[in-house]
Order: C-alpha cells, then sequence, then structure tokens
C-alpha cells in the first residue's frame, strides 16, 4: 500500500444516494489502492436533525444546513451533490467556481441548457468533476465495454435496453418529499426519462457510441397527484413510461423501452447488443452474470456463454474475493469512488465526465421533444 492523501469530502443531500456513495468513500481503501483517502469532512442537509443522525451513522466529522457554506469551507476539497435534480446546476456551478471537485448524481441535470453551464464551469474552473452513472462499473458491465472493444461482435446492428420498475402504481402516492421528488417534474426534470433510460442511454453511449436521432413516446398513466408541498391535488408533469427508438452515429438500431408501471419488476435494467459476429446480454437482477454468444465457434458447441463474471482477471474482480464469490449494487460506487481516486492521482479525468453526461441529456432532451411533437429529432 502506497502512502494516501486525503480527500475531505462535504456530502450534499443525506437519501438514497447520499448512503451509497458514504458507504463506498468508507470502504474503498481497505479494498484499492488508489493514493487518496476520502475523508467525511461534513454532511449537508437542510433538516438540521435528519442531517446529524446521518452524520452519526455514517461517522461525517460535521454538519451543515446551508450548502453555501459547505461549499466555502477550506477544509473541504470535493462537493458531492446527492440531492434532487433541480439543485445540481446551482450547487455544481457554485462549487466548480470556489475551486472544488464536483462529483453528482445522474442526471446531470434538468435539461440541456442548465448541463451546458455546469460543463462551462467545471471546465473553466478546470476541476476534477464525474457524474455516478454506477452501472458501467458493474465487472459484467465493463467487461461487456472490453468484448465490444476487442471488436469480438464485429458490426454493430441492434442495441436493446429496458429498465422496468413497478413503484409508482398506486395512485395515492403524492408527488413531492423524500424519494417521491422524482415525481414532482419541477424537482426532477422528467420521470423516467432522466431517472431510468439515462442510465440505459449512458451505458449505451459508452458500449456503442453516439446517438444520431430518435423518435419517442412518452404516456403519464396518473394524471393527477396530491402535492406533498401544497397539499393540493396537482397535474402530474413527469413522464411515467417511456419508449424510444434511435439510430446511432455506427449505423446499428436502438430500442429502448422504461416504464415505473411493470407490475412484478422492481429493477429490471437489462441490454442486448446483437454485431455479425457476436452477441451480449445482461440483466441487472443477475447482475454477475454476461452472457456472450460467439457465431464463429465450432457449430457443434456453439451456444450463448453464460459468464460468471468473478474471476480474479475480470474488471475489478482482483480487489474482492475468490472466484466464484459474488458482488452487488453497492460495489458499483465503490468502483467508481476507486476510479476517482486512481484518476486524480494519473492526473486523468474519470469518465462519465460531466461533458460526458451532457451527452446522455442531449438524448433526453430529444427523447421528450419527439414524444411531445410525434416526430423524430436529432440529438
Ligand atoms: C428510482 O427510480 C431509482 O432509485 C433511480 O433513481 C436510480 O438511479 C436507479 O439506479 C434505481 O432506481
Amino acid at each position: 500500500m502506497r502512502m494516501t492523501k486525503p480527500l475531505n469530502i462535504g456530502l450534499i443531500g443525506y437519501g438514497f444516494m447520499g448512503r451509497t456513495h458514504s458507504n463506498a468513500y468508507k470502504r474503498v481503501n481497505d479494498f484499492f489502492d488508489t493514493g487518496y483517502r476520502p475523508v467525511l469532512r461534513a454532511v449537508c442537509g437542510r433538516d438540521m436533525e435528519k442531517a446529524t443522525a446521518f452524520a452519526a451513522q455514517w461517522q461525517y466529522e460535521s454538519v451543515e444546513t446551508d450548502w453555501q457554506k459547505l461549499i466555502a469551507r477550506d477544509d473541504i476539497d470535493a462537493i458531492d451533490i446527492c440531492t434532487p435534480n433541480n439543485t445540481h446546476a446551482k450547487i455544481a456551478i457554485a462549487a466548480a467556481e470556489a475551486g472544488k471537485m464536483v462529483l453528482c448524481e445522474k442526471p446531470l441535470s434538468m435539461n440541456v441548457e442548465e448541463g451546458e453551464r455546469m460543463v462551462a464551469a467545471v471546465e473553466n474552473a478546470k476541476v476534477p468533476n464525474t457524474v455516478w452513472y454506477n452501472y458501467r462499473r458493474v465487472p459484467a458491465v465493463t467487461l461487456a465495454k472490453q468484448l465490444v472493444d476487442e471488436g469480438r461482435l464485429g458490426r454493430i446492428f441492434h442495441y436493446r435496453a429496458q429498465f422496468l420498475q413497478d413503484w409508482t402504481i398506486d395512485a395515492d402516492l403524492p408527488q413531492g418529499g423524500a424519494a417521491l421528488w422524482r415525481l414532482d417534474a419541477d424537482a426532477a426534470g422528467s420521470g423516467v426519462t432522466g431517472d431510468l433510460l439515462a442510465h440505459c442511454i449512458d451505458t449505451a453511449i459508452w458500449l456503442n457510441g453516439s446517438v444520431r436521432d430518435v423518435t419517442a413516446m412518452t404516456e403519464t398513466f396518473v394524471k393527477e397527484r396530491m402535492h406533498n408541498l401544497t397539499g393540493k391535488v396537482e397535474k402530474v408533469g413527469i413522464d411515467d413510461a417511456c419508449a424510444f427508438l434511435c439510430h446511432f452515429e455506427n449505423g446499428s438500431l436502438g430500442l429502448f423501452e422504461s416504464t415505473r408501471y411493470a407490475r412484478g419488476h422492481k429493477a429490471l435494467y437489462t441490454f442486448e447488443i446483437n454485431g455479425e459476429h457476436g452477441s451480449l446480454r445482461w440483466d441487472l437482477h443477475d447482475l454477475h452474470r454476461l452472457e456472450y454468444f460467439d457465431h464463429r465457434e465450432e457449430s457443434i458447441i456453439r451456444g450463448w456463454h453464460d459468464v460468471h463474471v468473478t474471476d480474479g482477471d475480470m474488471p475489478y474482480m482482483d480487489k474482492w474475493w475468490v472466484p466464484g464469490l459474488q458482488i452487488g449494487y453497492e460495489h458499483t460506487f465503490v468502483h467508481h469512488v476507486a476510479d476517482f481516486l486512481t484518476d486524480l492521482t494519473a492526473g486523468r479525468a474519470t469518465s462519465p465526465t460531466f461533458a460526458e453526461a451532457l451527452q446522455t441529456q442531449k438524448v433526453c432532451q430529444a427523447i421528450l421533444a419527439s414524444a411531445e411533437s410525434a416526430s423524430w429529432m436529432s440529438v
């Protein structure tokens, strides 16, 4: 183990994502040799009682209730944004202007215009930045990237992805508040497009390159919900479901679907890529497996390989247990922090940067515009 330098973290937001990131900061040096050691300097949230309880549970050294004060502190190196989407831009821009590194939850922003300002801010300030599209760092997904980059699939024809959930079917669920800000268009920007399809699009761009144009349809099944801020029944502005077709720049065709109304599915993120020589298939519910088909194999043994991605020569797995023993969802965040710290030591950017995540934002915006206008939109 080399000597590690401290990296003082100021976390903003203590919800579900605040926990995944805190866990990653705490575990990373137990398993990865990165050159830096995150120090949980402060957590910031509007509710002092909740922030204090979070700080006690995760061992943050101090608590702030005003994110501007957190950013102004000299003992903070990196600001980690885990707040609702409508706050990402103002916090990230202020943090970059104060010379802090910025790690931002997905999606980058509410829209492309905000995202562009965020990219300009981190680039002008030359501060390290990244967006937490965590599924890239599931070892099986990282292995898929390796196989695609090695050219094993040949020319790509099709990219297909789905992200299916069922947690908003109940019409009595309010919009706004705690995790339910995801149902409030003013806080989230969009529904499944920014929340779930953004994950699929980030992975797709990473594996298969840029998206050229899209045609989409969206639906809002529950049109009105009680708003927990006003106490009134208000129109729902988010997309509950979205499906889109696209062309990738490499000539392949994309087919994507996401919904929070697929009864029985909790977080079924799947993708499949079909190329001239072979195909790949992955499923979040079985995340350590990568299915691979190679048509060039001898016909009598040709078939789908069910690769259990746990061997030490597979991405990230040499840092964990022994072959055959798997890891899970939380490890994707540990991997992201590990890469961020390693890249920091090497003076490299950590993908996806704000600029890369802006490409996903552009696709999301084109999807929503296409659904609105019922026409093809270029990205
Ligand atoms: C809720 O829809 C959610 O928690 C998303 O916000 C996450 O990004 C996704 O990974 C799981 O589902």
